[in-house]
């Protein structure tokens, strides 16, 4: 039976490492992303002067400017902003949303048709570059905007406006007589729709989405039809294959992952989100081979892929360079996305783990530790000249890794008739029906540096139901207890189910194993090859220059030996791990460039941090992948 995910408005994150993050969110996230918004130009872009002002963003050799998709940019920093208001209410932000929508509802016209670079600059041309040119990705980040803002202040201004958009899009796409056959060139508002559903019941949204999904990769292909209608030839399309744009097939026949890298992750959220609503084995079929296919062979150790910087994603089988890394944090943000959506399909702890994978580690790595600074690719080895930046000209994965982080809250839990699913753990609050009982369970740990987890289970009068605890499978040897008493529980596909009476006062623990463990890389996978990583829990480590004496490139760590995580109070407090390793000596080395004996090596202890605090601090060589 399929779940439900508890929305993050009713989650209260209570935990250290969570409240940090969201702190820093609401202080400096939000407010230093509404300050870049206003100097790029980006807000004022909503206001539509006539004629409009020259290009801020120049064309790229494609012809194209990622100014075309600003109003996404307005759209996610509205979520993003959202969420964090509701971890704490804030005048000022809420006044900078209305002024917001004061100009966006000036800009719909009567129709209800509102993306204003078209509005602005090319009126007479709407929907002719489906392709390319992302009014509908933009329709799709405006409206989760608008939902979330509506959800945490109970506001609906930008929500009707929203709504007569899609109202306005649901007349001109659709199988009947004079309607566009398209669908979306940047997947995004298929999964927005049906969020628009789930919070309204809007069943018009639903079939929209359906619509979008069911009818992409149909031949004659809608892309090669419109290039033709603009006079173009459609071989002309720089990407030469729509793998990029995942419309080479229909999407129930897709099994391999393909293209541009957060367009694939948006689609397949949707896949899954109506692989449940509709109990379609189909796309339940293709979204597990497409996750497979991921998981197995073309995702890095940190959760993050999409190699390529020239598709902003995938290339092929066990590609995974790691100074090259694209790794998005666009694209695991949208992997989490899908992951929660598969784990409320199908609960399977493997869906759980990537999730968390991805989230800790390659997502998180997107934000600095003061907040406003973002990676939008995530490489796993650096020189040290890859540093962090306050802003790009394609600011995408800043109000992604925000919106992401500010409702964490939403990927803790899971409901059906059964029970209870917790996914996540690390601090936090809730309460819930079920079997006709409220219930709050209050999760009480340090994760993600500590492992021993306390549940309060706190019904408002006995109620039986199943909790079912994700026993990620990193951990090995857990243990489960229930008011002190060890439980003899099976894990059934990542989780531990347990099936009772559960009255006011109970108290589940759980004790995870976290000991610091290495990995190694399948070996195909040539760039890691002689190497390993180490990893701690959720937590991927990596080695940067400036905790050791050595530049960690010139560091040998053995197959094997111990690995010591510590607290450091580094980083605003983290465990650290320490390995006893070699170090390649150069000092003995002579003027030689080559010799006839191998270089000198001296023991050493490396130290590692958590990779997604990474290039926090001066610049510094770094790697996660360490030779052997
Ligand atoms: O095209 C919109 C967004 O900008 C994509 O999702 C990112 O990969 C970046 O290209
Ligand atoms: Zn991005």
């Amino acid at each position: 039976m399929s779940l439900s995910p508890v929305p993050f408005s009713k989650v209260a994150i209570t935990g250290a490492f969570w409240s940090e993050r969201l702190a820093t969110i609401i202080e400096r996230t939000i407010p230093s992303q509404y300050e870049r918004l206003t100097e790029y130009g980006i807000l004022d872009s909503l206001k539509l002067p006539q004629p409009v002002p020259p290009l801020q963003i120049p064309e790229n050799r494609h012809g194209f400017s990622t100014q075309i998709f600003w109003d996404s940019d307005v759209g996610k920093w509205i979520e993003a902003a959202s969420y964090a208001l509701s971890f704490r209410r804030d005048a000022q932000i809420e006044a900078q949303i209305e002024a917001i929508i004061d100009d966006l509802e000036q800009a719909q016209t009567h129709d209800g048709y509102l993306n204003c670079w078209y509005l602005g600059r090319d009126p007479d041309n709407r929907w002719t570059n489906l392709r390319d040119n992302h009014e509908l990705y933009c329709a799709g980040h405006l409206l989760e905007g608008a939902i979330a803002y509506w959800q945490v202040t109970g506001r609906d201004r930008l929500l009707s406006v929203l709504r007569r958009y899609v109202e306005h899009i649901a007349k001109v796409f659709g199988p009947g007589d004079g309607q566009r056959k398209g669908y979306p060139g940047h997947q995004e508002l298929e999964l927005a729709l049906i969020k628009l559903w789930q919070a309204t019941g809007d069943n018009a949204a639903l079939d929209l989405a359906r619509y979008f999904i069911d009818q992409r990769g149909a031949q004659p292909h809608y892309f090669d039809e419109e290039a033709k209608a603009r006079g173009e030839d459609p071989s002309d399309f720089w990407a030469k294959s729509y793998e990029y744009n995942q419309s080479h097939l229909a999407v129930r026949d897709q099994t391999k992952v393909v293209g541009h890298a957060v367009r694939a992750m948006y689609m397949y959220a949707a896949m899954a989100d109506l692989a449940a609503i509709d109990d379609d084995a189909g796309l339940k079929t293709a979204c597990e081979a497409l996750w497979a296919d991921l998981t197995e062979r073309r995702m890095y150790v940190t959760g993050g892929f999409g190699p390529s910087a020239s598709n902003e994603g995938f290339t092929s089988d066990w590609d995974l360079p790691n100074e090259t890394a694209y790794a998005e944090t666009c694209a695991s943000c949208a992997m989490v996305f899908w992951a929660a959506r598969m784990l409320n399909l199908d609960l399977d702890g493997r869906y759980g783990d990537i999730l968390e994978l991805a989230l800790y580690n390659n997502v998180l790595s997107g934000l600095s530790r003061d907040g406003t600074q973002y990676f939008y690719d995530n490489t796993l080895a650096s020189d040290g000249s890859h540093r962090r930046w306050d802003w790009h000209p394609c600011p995408c994965c800043t109000m992604n890794v925000s919106r992401l982080v500010a409702s964490v809250g939403g990927y803790y839990y899971g409901t059906n008739a059964d029970g209870i699913a917790i996914h996540m753990y690390g601090g936090a609050r809730v309460s819930l029906e079920v079997g006709g009982a409220g219930v709050t369970l209050d999760e009480t740990s340090a994760y993600p540096w500590d492992s021993a987890i306390r549940i309060a289970v706190s019904p408002d009068q006995p109620v039986e139901f199943c909790l079912s605890l994700r026993i990620p499978a990193w951990s090995g040897q857990s243990t489960v207890r229930v008011n002190g008493v060890p439980q003899d529980v099976a894990i059934d596909r990542g989780y531990a189910r347990l099936s009772r009476l559960w009255s006011p006062g109970d108290v589940v623990e759980v004790q995870l194993q976290m000991r610091p463990k290495r990995l190694w890389a399948h070996p195909l996978v040539a760039a890691d090859r002689g190497c390993v990583a180490l990893r701690r829990g959720p937590l991927v480590y990596c080695a940067e220059a400036v905790d050791n004496d050595v530049a960690p490139d010139l560091v040998r760590l053995p197959d094997s030996g111990a690995l010591t995580a510590e607290a450091s109070d580094i980083l605003g407090g983290i465990v650290m791990l320490t390995a006893d390793a070699a170090a390649m000596q150069t000092s003995d080395w002579g003027a030689d460039l080559y010799r006839t004996s191998p270089p000198t090596t001296q023991p050493t202890t490396l130290r590692l941090i958590p990779y997604y605090l990474r290039a926090n601090r001066s610049p510094s060589a770094m790697r996660v992948w360490i030779e052997t």
